[in-house]
């Protein structure tokens, strides 16, 4: 059975997953959207060709649009009120991240849901679904490099728009790290610490850039991310993860050698939309199939979604302390057990 897609903000990544459950995937179908701004959405049925009507609003979309599961792509504040709304309205959600902006937000979505009776909720955190980190996740726990001790992490964009802040280096962008980094290594954070090197002359003048964060886990692994908004070069995404009896690294972007012009070398992607889209792919159309299988999505949860707030908002404390600030989780319920 095609699942019908409503799509809730239709700006860059709305475009593309839209493009993708379209044109790329088994078993989907954009058959509503909405955007704040509606010549943005009128816009996308016309560009992408769809077959899709265009809703005032999320709540209209979800009473009178005919879908079965929904897919927020506005910004982040406005992302609680649709996944609320799409929990009461008992609609498969497919949520971008931040799942909300504040911990207490993704509590009130975790009750939502476990209240509803079933998992209907997937936070997009694709970085999972990339055969890059499953290869380091397969090597930690095949135990090739013993036990992990360190991990060094770099998440650098060639640059970043005036409206970016400081917060959003952990919020927008630290926030992947924060996700995919517990999981890689099965792990929970205990504390966390952020320290400004030198100030790059491309930031603005509201912007600290580039930020090392230091995450320290229950077990005692330390990372040390380093988030580089401006760092001109490229989309460039680094992780190492040292053990007692070796090292393991994420696998560089597949590109030819060249030799010319008297150099030699390797192109680098620029765009973030390149760099992970084989693991959209796979993160939507896995979506689309364990709910098709077993009623209920299978990727990452409102849980990960809360764990992810509870820890950038411990980021953004010592941001301004500059302290070690502790992360202090509820305990999980059995409601999200049984995946991941
Ligand atoms: P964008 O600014 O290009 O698009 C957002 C769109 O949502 C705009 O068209 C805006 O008019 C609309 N919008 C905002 N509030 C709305 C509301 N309440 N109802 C309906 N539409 C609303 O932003 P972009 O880059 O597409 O990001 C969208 C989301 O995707 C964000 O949550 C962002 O964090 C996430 N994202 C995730 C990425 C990933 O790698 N997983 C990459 C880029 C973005
Ligand atoms: P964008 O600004 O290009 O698009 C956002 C769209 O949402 C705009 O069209 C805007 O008009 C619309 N919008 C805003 N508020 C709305 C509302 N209340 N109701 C309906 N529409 C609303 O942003 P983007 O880059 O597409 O990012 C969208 C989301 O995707 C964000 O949550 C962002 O964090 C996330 N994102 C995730 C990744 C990733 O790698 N997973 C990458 C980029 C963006
Ligand atoms: C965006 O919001 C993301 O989520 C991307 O993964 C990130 O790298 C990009 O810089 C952000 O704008």
């Amino acid at each position: 059975m095609t699942m019908k897609f409503g799509v809730i903000g239709t700006g860059a990544l709305g475009m593309d997953h839209m493009r993708r459950i379209q044109q790329t995937l088994n078993g989907g179908e954009v058959v509503a959207v909405t955007d704040i701004n509606p010549e943005a959405a009128k816009q996308a049925v016309a560009d992408l060709g769809l077959n899709a009507k265009v809703f005032p609003d999320d709540r209209t979309l979800l009473a009178e649009g005919n879908v079965d599961a929904i897919v927020i792509t506005s910004w982040g504040p406005a992302h609680k009120a649709s996944v609320l709304a799409g929990i009461e309205a008992g609609k498969y959600v497919f949520c971008e991240k931040p799942l909300a902006t504040t911990a207490e937000d993704c509590l009130r979505i975790v009750e939502a849901e476990m209240k509803h009776g079933k998992r209907l909720v997937q936070v997009g955190f694709m970085r999972r679904y990339d055969s890059g980190y499953i290869k380091l996740k397969e090597a930690i726990e095949n135990k090739f490099i013993g036990e992990p001790l360190m991990i060094r992490a770099a998440h650098r964009n060639p640059e970043v728009g005036d409206s970016y802040l400081t917060n959003m280096a952990i919020t927008d962008t630290l926030i992947h790290e924060i996700d995919v980094l517990h999981w890689l290594v099965n792990d929970d954070y205990k504390a966390v610490q952020v320290v400004y090197p030198k100030k790059t002359k491309y930031a603005s003048d509201h912007l600290h850039d580039p930020q090392i964060i230091t995450l320290k886990t229950e077990s005692g692994i330390i990372i040390t991310a380093e988030v580089f908004v401006n760092c001109k070069y490229g989309y460039d995404i680094q992780c190492e993860v040292i053990g007692e009896e070796g090292i393991v690294t994420l696998p560089e972007v597949q590109s030819v050698t060249f030799r010319k012009d008297a150099k030699y070398g390797v192109n680098l992607l620029m765009d973030w939309k390149q760099r992970f889209i084989e693991a959209y792919d796979v993160e939507l159309q896995d979506f689309i199939d364990s709910i098709q299988k077993t009623g209920e999505p299978g990727g990452p949860t409102s849980w990960d979604g809360y764990i992810a707030a509870v820890t950038a908002d411990a980021c953004v404390k010592a941001q301004e302390s500059g302290g070690w600030e502790p992360v202090t989780l509820k305990e999980k319920p059995d409601f999200y057990r049984t995946n991941q």
